[in-house]
């Protein structure tokens, strides 16, 4: 018999990474996605199975953090092996505008999956993986952060994910459930949201050189990030519900990079240096050669313009993780570097955005055509 995983999340960035890991194990695939007046189902087109197939392996089912009722139904029709769950408000910015919706599904999210697993009685078979988050340390307490590091939350994001980790343990210990906390350290890929830093940089580079954007605006370029790439990630998800035991694991590379560094590494992956000027709000990023022939760039360009819409009321200025637990115990370690992340990440967007360019000249979306 295929084991069975439920993914809640399966359509944002590693719920997606993770049903083509697991379908590749042979799993059987079964995904919460909620009802949208648009498509949200990009990232996971090619590995979809139409419900008139017969016998499918990757089945998708509406639902939402915030409705009880209905993750109850589903862990009861699916009684999955495994359940993975991703599903979040997952935008730290955005949680101080919106804290009473992160907190209920955020927080309240993972204790209602939690209790379906109790009073469906499925606490012996069902093993629970937690998507916990490095944004727990927030004002970091010590450096490298690892499983024992106190939690100092620093935006309503990480303040609900903080009971999420919590309820978490407390099921593991009072119910026995398998249920562990994978403290994940930021990762990345083409298919990471628009709005992360990262996605914003590489795609806000790639419409630059194209002459499509004349410049990137951003917050805090002093921020500095662990960053890993996604698919590294999801597969510590699986090794974590594979352990001996439930417990709590943190993932990361032990390297941490700015955000200043982060654009400069984008942009160089087209040719194109940039040189950082004048200080704090009036900080700026201008380019200093472009070797690319097939951009356009002109010498002394203002590309990066700070915003201070984009700071945050309270800012986790710095982290970097330390995963040698995970590595030791599970022998897992992250298979890419960041230049490798970065030079992934521009190339799809070039791509991405030359079909952009293309559009705008005129030409057709043979997609929208049928
Ligand atoms: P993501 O791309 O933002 O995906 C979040 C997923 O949750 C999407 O499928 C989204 O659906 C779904 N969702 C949001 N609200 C929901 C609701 N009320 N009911 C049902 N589904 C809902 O996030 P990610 O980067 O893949 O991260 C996955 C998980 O890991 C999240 O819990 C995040 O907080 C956590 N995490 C992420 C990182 C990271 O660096 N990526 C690090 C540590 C922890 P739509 O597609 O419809 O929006
Ligand atoms: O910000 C700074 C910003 O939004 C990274 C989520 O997946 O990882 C992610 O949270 C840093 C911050 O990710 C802009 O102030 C500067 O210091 O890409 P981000 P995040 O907040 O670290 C953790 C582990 C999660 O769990 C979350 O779910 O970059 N920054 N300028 C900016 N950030 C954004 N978004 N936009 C800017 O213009």
């Amino acid at each position: 018999m295929n084991k069975v995983a439920l993914i809640t999340g399966v359509t944002g960035q590693d719920g997606s990474y993770l049903a083509e890991f697991l379908l590749k194990k042979g799993y059987q695939v079964h995904g919460v996605k909620r009802r949208s007046s648009s498509f949200n189902t990009d990232r996971i087109e090619h590995i979809y199975e139409d419900p008139h197939i017969e016998k499918r392996n990757f089945i998708l089912h509406y639902g939402d953090m915030t409705d009880s009722m209905n993750l109850t139904k589903i862990i009861k029709d699916v009684e999955p092996d495994e359940i993975y769950n991703l599903a979040a408000m997952s935008h730290v910015h955005v949680s101080f505008d919106v804290p009473e919706y992160v907190a209920d599904t955020d927080a309240v999210g993972a204790l209602r999956i939690l209790e379906a697993i109790r009073l469906l009685n499925l606490t012996d078979k069902t093993k629970i993986y937690q998507a916990s988050t490095s944004e727990l340390f927030g004002k970091v307490q010590e450096t490298p952060q690892n499983e024992k590091t106190p939690f100092n939350p620093r935006s309503p994001y990480a303040v609900a994910k903080m009971y999420a980790y919590w309820i978490t343990v407390n099921y593991r210990e009072a119910y026995n459930i398998f249920a562990s906390n994978g403290i994940l350290f930021n990762h990345e890929s083409p298919v990471r949201g628009e709005t992360f830093v990262t996605r914003k940089i590489t795609r806000a580079a790639s419409k630059i050189v194209l002459g499509l954007q004349d410049k990137l605006y951003v917050g805090n370029l002093d921020a500095e990030r662990d960053w890993g790439h996604a698919k590294d990630y999801v597969k510590a998800m699986w090794m974590i519900l594979q352990a001996k035991k439930a417990d709590d694991w943190v993932v990361s590379t032990g390297k941490s990079t700015s955000v200043r560094e982060f654009l400069k590494l984008a942009f160089s992956c087209v040719g194109v240096e940039l040189s950082f000027v004048g200080k704090g709000i009036n900080e700026r990023g201008l380019v200093v050669s472009c070797k690319n022939p097939k951009y356009q760039l002109e010498i002394g360009k203002e590309v990066v313009v700070i915003d201070s819409n984009y700071f945050r009321p309270t800012e986790v200025d710095f982290l970097i993780g330390d995963s040698s637990k995970i590595r030791k115990e599970l022998a897992w370690k992250p298979e890419y570097t960041l230049d490798q992340i970065v030079k992934e990440m521009m190339a799809s967007d070039i791509k991405l955005m030359q079909k952009d360019q293309y559009l705008q000249k005129g030409g057709f979306d043979i997609k929208n055509y049928f």
